[in-house]
């Protein structure tokens, strides 16, 4: 893909940079672990980066309550590791998209601490939602909000205002009334596109905007699906990307932009990727699709369908930071009709070999669609979600503000897995000079599990996971009717047994996705490209297995 428009297929991958690599061995992923692996993404053949929020940051929500937006946060590095990265990145054909966390600071930004030391209506709190409260002595908060980590999404200050945080309290949201803060973000997306980044990933690009006068959420009533609720999806946001677009069309190649933008409304989510507006966003319908293929089937042709008709492409992903891994997500029965979002417990023990199956299977399928395609770190590798991690060491502030009922994202966060025989499984590097301290514990706990998981395994087992992913990649790329750009907005589905999925990509190429639960044969004629687990004896397709066929 050219320069102009990379992002209409590109691939992506995310680096959670706090569990990626430790470079300094002190048990937390940094820039320098993240500079020493790419060798590993461009032997992966990913065409881009994602890094989640690497600024300045108390890591109150694992880096989203940034305290700085130009600058590196010490414990992953400074900016000049950070413009080698870029460096390197770019060196090896691969782009580099950063993380903008638009609709809240942490509550160590300047800003912020300006705010809480300023009167009632002053300049500073105008930045921020400050209200005062209900009741006869504003003791009340100012509305029935609540955060999206459980309990309010109002804290009280000294002065008795209150200030709002959709999310954790140590994140408050800011307004976009104010001038100063449209044109602060403004500022950070020329600072970093002027050192070269090539995008960033928009963070919940659906809640900047606040319905004026911020009225209660009435039940059964204010519904995200059709826009008229006081915090979601509001018509604003678009002004907001419209600029935002502006600037990144004044760069030569143009930066590009993913929403992070969980909008059920396929129609509403393409408001967004109108060609005055984000050039991307995540299809997170596909991620939620239950392993059942009607459910596969719609949410696939939804997607297309609706951003080709502002001329955008899909944009396919099965996991990140915020939601159980799929490997454990696809195990479970299809009962649960969805996937997991930072609200389930995942409870059950997952059947692992199911889930490794059919991640395998998602991934073939995912691949051969056209559109962008999202990996998050680690799935090459089939890690499971971490599901025994010892309470007083969960991070995420879904556990604390749900008041240790939801259980969070901690489980699809644990570091990864580099060396099976090193200690903390090779995350940490560390100086093999002799007597060499040794690194410090990774951040969170890796079960033994990560052992077999573990990269240098799986690049000595040919049939592992993690050459399904460097072939199906090395195929696509090789191959422009996989992955491409469907701006017709049309895939073109073929009749296949009960169960199954299959479409054809142009003349040449189909995928037949086997997501029952019995084998089915394979058309006559057809060469095999790539398949995601072995055939049974006869040849047919055994369940829970993607097959790319080059047909005629
Ligand atoms: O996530 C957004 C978010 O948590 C909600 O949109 C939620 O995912 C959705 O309602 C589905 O359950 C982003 C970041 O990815 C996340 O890590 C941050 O914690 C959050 O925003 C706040 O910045």
């Amino acid at each position: 893909a050219n320069d102009l428009d990379w992002w209409r297929d590109a691939v992506v991958y995310q680096v959670y940079i706090r569990s990626f690599a430790d470079g300094n061995g002190d048990g937390t992923g940094d820039v320098a672990g993240l500079r020493s692996k790419l060798d590993h993404l461009a032997r992966l053949g990913v065409d881009a980066i994602w890094i989640n929020p690497w600024y300045p940051s108390p890591l109150a929500d694992g880096g989203y309550d940034v305290a700085d937006y130009r600058a590196i946060n010490p414990s992953f590095g400074d900016t000049a590791e950070a413009e080698a990265l870029l460096r390197e990145a770019h060196d090896r054909g691969i782009r580099v998209l950063l993380d903008i966390v638009p609709n809240h600071h942490s509550d160590e930004h300047a800003w912020f601490r300006a705010a809480l030391a300023a009167a009632p209506g002053s300049p500073e709190r105008e930045r921020y939602i400050f209200r005062d409260g209900r009741g006869p002595n504003g003791e009340e908060p100012p509305n029935n909000w609540e955060s999206m980590f459980g309990g309010p999404a109002w804290t009280r200050v000294d002065d008795g205002q209150w200030y709002l945080h959709l999310f954790d309290v140590r994140q408050p949201d800011v307004n976009w009334d104010a001038q100063e803060i449209r044109e602060d973000f403004e500022t950070t997306l020329r600072f970093w596109f002027d050192r070269g980044v090539d995008g960033f990933r928009v963070d919940v690009a659906n809640s900047m905007i606040k319905e004026p006068g911020l009225p209660d959420l009435v039940e059964g009533v204010n519904d995200e699906q059709d826009g008229n609720h006081p915090y979601l999806d509001r018509d604003g946001v678009h002004d907001v990307f419209r600029s935002w677009r502006a600037i990144a069309d004044s760069y030569h190649p143009p930066r590009v932009f993913v929403a992070e933008a969980w909008v059920p409304d396929a129609e509403r989510l393409a408001r967004y990727l109108r060609p005055d507006e984000l050039q991307t966003a995540f299809s997170f319908n596909f991620l939620r699709a239950a392993w059942l293929a009607p459910d596969l089937r719609d949410n696939i042709s939804e997607a297309l369908a609706e951003n080709a008709a502002v001329g955008a492409p899909a944009t396919w992903v099965l996991s990140n930071h915020d939601v159980a891994r799929h490997v454990s997500r696809l195990a479970r029965k299809p009962e649960t009709g969805r996937g997991y979002t930072v609200d389930d417990i995942i409870d059950l023990p997952a059947d692992l070999d199911t889930g490794i199956r059919r991640a395998r299977a998602a991934t073939l399928l995912m691949l051969a669609l056209p559109g962008t395609a999202y990996l998050y770190q680690g799935e090459e590798f089939g890690l499971p979600e971490v599901e025994d991690i010892p309470e007083e060491l969960l991070d995420d502030p879904t556990w604390e503000r749900s008041g240790h009922t939801r259980r969070g994202r901690d489980g699809c966060r644990v570091p990864l897995p580099w060396a099976a025989d090193e200690p903390s499984f090779g995350f940490s590097a560390r100086s093999r000079s002799a007597g060499a301290a040794l690194a410090a514990p990774a951040w969170l706990p890796q079960p033994d599990v990560f052992a077999a998981h573990a990269a240098d395994r799986m690049e000595s087992d040919p049939d592992s996971i993690l050459h399904l992913y460097r072939d199906a990649l090395a195929i696509r790329r090789a191959h422009p009717a996989l992955g491409g750009d469907a701006s017709d907005g049309e895939l073109s589905w073929q009749d296949s047994p009960e169960g199954t999925l299959a479409f054809a990509r142009e003349p040449g190429f189909t995928a037949l996705v086997n997501v029952s639960s019995s084998p089915v044969s394979l058309p006559e004629d057809a060469e095999i490209l790539l398949v995601s687990a072995p055939l049974t004896a006869n040849g047919s397709l055994p369940a829970d297995t993607t097959v790319w066929l080059r047909t005629g």
